[in-house]
C-alpha cells in the first residue's frame, strides 16, 4: 500500500529519450525531428483564414486583403473551415459505428462474431420498439442491425437515440433547428453548405457543426459503442495494466492499433490459443502478448483486461523497442511514419482495412467473413518473426502501473450503489451517485476526454488536470487517449484515491474505484452522454444544469471537433487546450465561445495555460452548484 506512487511525465520523458537513442542508431525518424521540422505553423492555416475550396484560390485574408476572390469574408471562410472538420469527424467516427453494425449484421451463432450480451440487444430492440418475443437472437440482431443501418440515410425523421435525451434537450434541439436527421445526411449537408458559393454566415455554419455532431454523439457514435457491446460484451471493472513495460521481451510481441474492435477481438481471441501459443514457442519465445495504442487498445482494455502499450504519441516507441513483432492496425490515428520506422527494424506494420492503405506496410484485408482466418495468419507471421529480432536493440522501459478499467454506464450505476445503500432498480439508476453529488462528497465530474498533440507537453496537461480535479473532489470519466494518459500515470489504480480529497477518497474506498474511470473510446463518449442524459432524468435537472463539464486538454484530430460540438450541443460547457483554427474571425470564436450558448445553454472555453483551464473548470462546476441550491 504505502508504496504506490505515480510515474511522472519526466519519468515518460526519460524513457523515450533513451528509446530515440535506439533509433538514432538504425537511422529511424520520429515525430519529435519532424515537429521541429514544420516549426513554426503556418499562422494562415493556424488562425482559419485560408481558403482552398475552389481553384480561384487558395484565398488568404489579411489585413490588405480582407476578402477572397468570390468576396467571401474571414468569418465565412473561418466558419466553413470549421464546419468541414467537423464533418471530417463525424464521417470518420459514424462510419466506424456502421462497420460494427455490419459485423452485427453477420453475426452467427457459429461465426466468427456471436452476441455476447444478448440482453443489452433486447433492451435496446425495446427501446426502438421491434418485437423481441419468441425471436432467435440471431434473428433479432440482423433486424436490429439493419434497422440501425437505415439510420444512415433515413430519407426522412430525426436519430432514433435522440429520444434518450431529456425531454428538455430534445426540445431544445427542435427549437434550434439542430436535431440531427440521417446520419450521412448531415456530413454531407455540411460538404454541401462548405462549398463554393453556398453558406459563408458563421451563425449558419456553427448551428450545421453543432447539427452534424450531433449526427455523431447521438447517432453513428452510439451505434458504435452500443453495438460493439451487444457483440464484444458490456464492458465490467476489470484488472489490466498500462505503459511501455507491459510488452514483454521473452514473449511475441503483438501490438494492436488503431479504433475498431472486430479486428482486435479476434487477434486477441486466437493469440491466447494454445495452438498458436506452441508455435511462438517452437520460434523461442516464451508466449504470445497481445497489447493496444489509441483507442482499439481501449476497447480490448475494457472487455478483455488486455494491457495498454500507450496512447497517441507513444505509438512510434512501441516499434523504437526493438521487440515488437508485429503492430496491427485497422483504422484512424496511425501514423504513415510507421511504415518507414518498421523498416528500420525486423518488425511487421500490417494494414488491414481498405480505409486505412499505406506504403510500406503488409496489406492483409479484413473481413468479418474471413475474420478468424486472418487473425490466425497475422498472429502466425508474428510468431515467424520472432527469430527476425536484433537482440542488441531490444530495450523495454521498465514502466507501467495497474489499472482498473471498464466503466460502462451500467457498470458505474452498478458500483456506486455500494456507496449509499440504494436499491438499483431493474433498469438502473444514477441515485446513488446524484447523492454523492447533491450532499457536496463530490462535487462534480469532469469527462476528460481526446489525444496528444505536441503543441502541448503530452501527457503533462492531462494529467495534471486529472490530479487537481480529484484532489477537489471531482470525479474524472475518461476515454480515448486522455484515459491512457490517466492508466499510465496510475490514476486508475485503486491506490489512487489517496491523492483525492476526503469526499471523493470515501467513495472510492466505498464503492472500491479508482478516482478516475475509464469509459473507453473516443466513439464511447456516447457513453458519457447516456451517463448525462440519466443524471438529468433521474434528479429532474436539466444536462446544462447538472455539476459537469468536458476537457479535452490535448486534443488534435477532426473527430474531437465533432466530439466538442456535441458535448457542447448536449448543454454541457467544454474546455479546449488547443485552439481549433478559429482565431482569425472573431465572430466565429465569440459563437463557439459565447453565442452557442443562446442556443445550446453550454459553450467552449479555449484555454492553453493549464492551471488557468483547470481552475476555469472547478470555478464553472462550483457556479452550477450554487445555480442549484447545493
Ligand atoms: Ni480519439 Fe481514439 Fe487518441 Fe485522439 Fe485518436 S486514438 S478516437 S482521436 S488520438 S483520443
Ligand atoms: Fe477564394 Fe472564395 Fe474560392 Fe475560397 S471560395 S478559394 S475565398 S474564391
Amino acid at each position: 500500500m504505502g508504496d504506490f506512487k505515480l510515474t511522472s511525465v519526466d519519468e515518460f520523458e526519460a524513457a523515450t529519450a533513451r528509446l530515440l537513442e535506439t533509433g538514432a542508431k538504425v537511422g529511424a525518424d520520429s515525430w519529435q525531428m519532424r515537429v521541429k521540422n514544420q516549426s513554426p505553423h503556418c499562422k494562415f492555416g493556424e488562425t482559419g483564414v485560408c481558403c482552398r475550396i475552389c481553384a480561384m484560390g487558395p484565398c488568404r485574408i489579411t489585413p490588405k486583403a480582407p476578402k477572397g476572390i468570390c468576396g467571401c469574408d474571414v468569418h465565412g471562410i473561418v466558419g466553413r473551415n470549421y464546419l468541414k472538420f467537423t464533418a471530417g469527424g463525424a464521417a470518420t467516427h459514424s462510419d466506424h459505428g456502421r462497420e460494427i453494425c455490419h459485423t452485427l449484421y453477420l453475426s452467427a451463432e457459429d461465426g466468427n462474431y456471436k452476441v455476447k450480451d444478448p440482453e443489452k440487444l433486447k433492451r435496446i430492440a425495446k427501446e426502438w420498439g421491434v418485437e423481441t418475443e419468441g425471436k432467435d437472437i440471431y434473428d433479432l440482431a440482423h433486424e436490429m442491425a439493419e434497422l440501425a443501418l437505415l439510420e444512415y440515410g433515413k430519407p426522412f425523421g430525426n436519430q432514433r437515440w435522440l429520444k434518450r435525451a431529456p425531454q428538455t434537450t430534445q426540445d431544445i434541439w427542435e427549437r434550434e433547428g439542430i436535431a440531427p436527421r440521417a446520419i450521412d445526411r448531415e456530413v454531407s449537408t455540411s460538404l454541401h453548405m462548405s462549398h463554393m458559393g453556398c453558406s459563408s454566415k458563421p451563425e449558419a455554419l456553427i448551428r450545421q457543426s453543432l447539427r452534424a455532431g450531433l449526427a455523431d454523439g447521438w447517432g453513428g457514435s452510439m451505434c458504435g459503442t452500443e453495438f460493439s457491446d451487444v457483440l464484444f460484451g458490456t464492458p465490467k471493472p476489470v484488472d489490466t495494466e498500462a505503459n511501455l513495460g507491459v510488452m514483454n521481451a521473452e514473449n511475441v510481441n503483438i501490438i494492436v492499433h488503431g479504433h475498431d474492435p472486430s479486428l482486435s477481438e479476434m487477434i486477441c481471441e486466437y493469440a491466447d490459443d494454445p495452438e498458436m501459443i506452441a508455435y511462438a514457442k517452437s520460434f523461442g519465445a516464451k508466449g504470445i502478448t497481445v497489447s493496444g495504442v489509441c483507442c482499439t487498445s481501449n476497447e480490448v482494455a475494457m472487455r478483455r483486461g488486455i494491457p495498454m502499450a500507450g496512447n497517441f504519441l507513444q505509438q512510434e516507441n512501441v516499434v523504437l523497442t526493438g521487440a515488437c513483432e508485429a503492430i496491427v492496425v485497422d483504422v484512424q490515428c496511425i501514423f504513415p511514419a510507421l511504415g518507414p520506422l518498421s523498416k528500420c527494424f525486423h518488425t511487421k506494420f500490417i494494414t488491414t482495412s481498405p480505409i486505412a492503405q499505406m506504403p510500406d506496410s503488409e496489406f492483409i484485408e479484413f473481413h468479418a467473413e474471413n475474420a478468424g482466418e486472418n487473425a490466425k495468419s497475422i498472429v502466425k507471421l508474428a510468431c515467424e518473426n520472432f527469430v527476425n529480432r536484433n537482440k542488441d536493440l531490444v530495450y523495454i522501459p521498465d514502466m507501467k502501473q495497474k489499472a482498473t478499467v471498464g466503466y460502462s454506464v451500467e457498470a458505474i450505476v452498478k458500483v456506486l450503489d455500494g456507496v449509499t445503500n440504494s436499491q438499483v432498480d431493474e433498469t438502473g439508476t444514477t441515485k446513488p451517485l446524484l447523492e454523492c453529488i447533491t450532499s457536496g462528497v463530490i462535487r462534480g465530474a469532469v469527462a476528460m476526454v481526446g489525444c496528444n498533440n505536441p503543441k502541448i507537453r503530452p501527457d503533462h496537461a492531462h494529467i495534471e488536470l486529472m490530479k487537481k480535479l480529484i484532489a477537489n473532489d471531482i470525479v474524472v470519466i475518461a476515454s480515448g487517449c486522455a484515459a491512457q494518459a490517466a492508466a499510465k500515470a496510475g490514476l486508475m489504480d485503486k491506490q489512487a484515491k489517496d491523492l483525492c480529497g476526503a469526499g471523493l477518497k470515501r467513495v472510492c474506498e466505498l464503492a472500491d474505484i479508482p478516482p478516475v474511470l475509464h469509459m473507453g473510446s473516443c466513439v464511447d463518449i456516447s457513453r458519457m452522454m447516456i451517463l448525462a442524459a440519466t443524471l438529468a432524468k433521474d434528479s429532474g435537472l436539466k444536462i446544462s444544469q447538472l455539476p459537469v463539464v468536458g476537457c479535452a486538454p490535448e486534443w488534435m484530430s477532426e473527430k474531437a471537433v465533432s466530439i466538442g460540438n456535441y458535448v457542447v450541443a448536449t448543454g454541457i460547457d467544454t474546455f479546449l487546450g488547443v485552439d481549433p483554427y478559429v482565431s482569425g474571425s472573431s465572430e466565429v470564436a465569440d459563437l463557439l465561445t459565447n453565442g452557442v450558448r443562446e442556443w445550446v445553454e453550454a459553450a467552449y472555453t479555449v484555454e492553453k495555460d493549464i492551471d488557468k483551464l483547470v481552475d476555469s473548470m472547478i470555478d464553472r462546476i462550483e457556479e452550477k452548484r450554487a445555480a442549484i441550491g447545493i
